[in-house]
């Protein structure tokens, strides 16, 4: 695929490129169309992020039923120093891919602090144009020596305009939960495929643990949730000129045991249609009718460990809290043995 990704240089210490240009995403919405098409009807998550969606995840992060931020945020506390050693070896890129908020990102650049951040490159990648930009002039405020490449991007589709530098890439928050299990692996190869010997990939897992906690997590009291995924129609309401009637749908979240997984639906209450003219498409719901807007895969080490070797990647080190709820894991590329002649 060939890419036009357009670059801007407002400060020296910042450099925006942007994969997501008019002209540059030609197939822009093909996805919609194939998911409303299907017998069951999806929607890809990453449309939840537009401005106000990245909004709304933040502040499902600080909810109390929401334990994932919270307990990576400790594991990522006790562990900074000794991941950042990686750039006092040598210097290089420290690529943050769906870097959303700098929450997390701002505690691995504390971590530096024994030989200062100026050793490295941030490079986050993130969808949400205005969620990237936020976060980078905060980061260049907070860090006067660090500089940065933003990459506004689908990670899923533009990998390839990483730099080929040294890095240390970090997928946090549990966003691989995200994909199905066929898209995880190709993701994770092409991340592989990215990757030279040294590099390193720093993943964020959301473990197994009791149905009624995972399942809680996605159902809110105050109902942060119920509005983040409702927010995905009046997302594609904005900016494919559609008219969903979003209080025709209700937010449902199931931890679906067999497939260790939370599947996030919206449920039409009534019968519905929509039209969404940018994409000539007409969309009728009948009662009880769902739309699959995300699933939240989660994981035991064996589970992960198996990706990893068919995505040709090996764990070096895992962390994990107390209470085995949240693992980062530090994966290089698998070494290739050759069979030694006889
Ligand atoms: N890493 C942060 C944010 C997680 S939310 C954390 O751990 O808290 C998921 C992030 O990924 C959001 O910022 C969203 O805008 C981004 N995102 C989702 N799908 C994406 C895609 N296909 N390409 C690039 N970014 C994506
Ligand atoms: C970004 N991602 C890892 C979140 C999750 O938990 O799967 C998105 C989310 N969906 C509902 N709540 C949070």
């Amino acid at each position: 695929m060939k890419l036009s990704c357009k670059v801007t240089q407002p400060i020296e210490r910042l450099k925006i490129l942007n994969c997501l240009e008019e002209g540059s995403s030609e197939d822009t919405g093909r996805d919609i169309v194939a998911g409303l098409s299907q017998p069951q009807k999806r929607l890809p998550s990453k449309y939840f992020y537009d401005a106000h969606g990245s909004w709304l995840f933040e502040q499902i992060c600080g909810l109390p039923e929401y334990y994932l931020t919270r307990t990576e945020l400790g594991i990522l506390e006790d562990t900074a120093s000794e991941i950042m050693t990686f750039f006092a070896q040598a210097p290089g890129d420290l690529v943050e891919l769906g870097s959303g908020s700098n929450r997390k990102i701002r505690i691995l650049l504390d971590g530096a602090d024994g030989f200062g951040v100026s050793r490295l490159r941030y490079v986050p990648v993130d969808i949400s144009e205005s969620a990237l930009k936020e976060a980078c002039a905060e980061l260049l405020e907070l860090f006067p020596d660090l500089h940065i490449l933003g990459i506004i991007a689908d990670f899923t589709r533009h990998l390839e305009v990483l730099p080929r530098r040294r890095k240390l890439l970090t997928f946090l928050g549990s966003t691989i939960g995200n994909f199905s299990r066929d898209e995880r692996l190709g993701f994770l190869r092409k991340v592989a495929a990215s990757m030279n010997q040294e590099d390193r990939l720093l993943l964020g897992l959301d473990m197994l643990k009791p149905a009624d906690i995972i399942e809680a997590a996605y159902n809110d009291g105050q109902g942060v949730t119920a509005e983040f995924n409702k927010n995905l129609l009046r997302h594609l309401n904005r900016s494919f000129n559609a008219d969903f009637k979003v209080a025709d749908f209700e937010h449902q979240a199931v931890f679906v045991k067999e497939k260790e997984r939370v599947e996030m639906h919206l449920r039409a209450t009534r019968p519905t249609s929509a039209r969404i003219a940018d994409l000539d498409l007409k969309v009728a719901c009948r009662p009880g009718e769902t739309i699959h807007t995300e699933i939240c895969q989660k994981f035991s080490r064996e589970k992960a460990d198996r990706d990893f070797q068919q995505a040709g990647l090996a764990a070096t080190r895992w962390f994990t809290d107390p209470k085995g709820w949240f693992s980062l894991v530090m994966l290089k590329k698998a070494g290739v043995y050759l069979t030694p002649r006889r």
